[in-house]
């Protein structure tokens, strides 16, 4: 019902909606429809009310809740179903038990912050409230489970491809999963994977973007190696804005794997990336490797020429730049 509240008062930017006829139109009481812009006040909306001309909407909350975002969303199917959270432990973690639970494609967690905000391989994801996006998307691609770590690379494509419209900025990918500004970390993403030997039950792609976390915001140990589109953009970036300009991305590169397959994903990902040549120092389950980056191949593992001379695949790991 907020929504549709939402949606009449929208409707009639300039002038009061009376109680009785939004109740007419919901065909609920007028009790009712006072009651729920007492709600949607306590969200944040700032709401006029006149007890003889009714209620004019004057100001909506930067809030990514399902009424802000539904009706700005450029999609066909993702993001149609959302779920939001004030707080949360990690929206991967909700996201999973969703999808445990008969959650469809293309249902999208949102969390305004995390207590639990995770990165690979358990570590911790900075989560501070009402700054930035935190967001995890159910995927359920008929591919086999082999061709799943390409997901990866449509994401960081598909994110980056969204930084660059919404900012006019160059963002490069860190091989697997780091979105760079100015060698600086803006996003990172964490997919993760439930499936047999040989059918993928779901992904859950997991996205962090830091949108508006100015330089003082950040902890000691990550301040340096992070970034933000406010701190590259020099402005205050709306989170809805960016959002509707990312699902739109997924959802586009998404299509094109689907149909095409892996090709145009690698194509867009080598461009981003630029690893061919570079000397990197690569930490793979507790293993160094150090040599020259020389690509990386149709599963999305990085191929690397070693000290030696052999020719190593990584297929995870963190990477350093020498
Ligand atoms: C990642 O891990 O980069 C994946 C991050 C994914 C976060 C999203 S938020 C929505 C969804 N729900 C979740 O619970 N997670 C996903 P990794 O490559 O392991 O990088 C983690 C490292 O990045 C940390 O050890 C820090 O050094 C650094 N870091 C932590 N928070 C950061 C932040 N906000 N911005 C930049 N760097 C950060």
């Amino acid at each position: 019902m907020d929504e549709e509240i939402l949606r009449l008062l929208r409707e009639h930017p300039f002038t009061f909606l009376s109680g009785e006829e939004i109740s007419r139109q919901l065909k609920v009481t007028r009790t009712a429809i006072w009651k729920r812009v007492k709600h949607l006040r306590d969200l944040g909306y700032e709401i006029e009310a006149s007890t003889r001309s009714g209620y004019r909407l004057i100001q909506s909350p930067d809030l990514l809740i399902p009424s802000e975002i539904k009706p700005i969303l450029e999609t066909k199917w993702m993001g149609r179903v959302i779920h939001h959270f004030n707080i949360i432990d990690s929206t991967n973690s909700k996201a999973y038990q969703l999808a445990l639970n008969g959650a469809e494609e293309g249902e999208v967690v949102i969390a305004e912050s995390q207590d639990k905000g995770r990165g690979r391989l358990g570590r911790h994801w900075f989560s501070p409230p009402f700054l930035n996006l935190y967001l995890s998307i159910i995927l359920r691609p008929k591919i086999p489970p082999h061709q799943a770590s390409l997901i990866t690379l449509v994401v960081a494509v598909a994110t980056a491809e969204a930084i660059q419209k919404f900012s006019g900025l160059q963002p490069m990918i860190k091989w697997p999963n780091d979105i760079l500004l100015r060698d600086r970390k803006v996003a990172g993403l964490l997919n993760e994977i439930h499936s047999e030997m040989d059918r993928i039950h779901f992904v859950i792609l997991g996205i962090g973007v830091n949108l508006n976390m100015d330089e003082e915001m950040f902890s000691k140990e990550i301040r340096e190696g992070a970034t933000s589109l406010k701190r590259e953009m020099g402005q205050t970036i709306s989170r809805k804005a960016f959002l509707q300009c990312l699902l739109k991305e997924l959802e586009g590169w998404y299509a094109i794997f689907l149909e095409e397959g892996g090709g145009p994903i690698l194509k867009a990902w080598r461009e981003r990336a630029q690893i061919k040549g570079k000397q990197v120092k690569v930490t793979s389950f507790g293993k160094t490797l150090v040599g020259m980056a020389v690509d990386v191949d149709s599963d999305g593992a990085l191929i690397l020429e070693t000290e030696g001379g052999g020719k190593k695949r990584v297929v995870a790991g963190d990477v350093k730049y020498k």
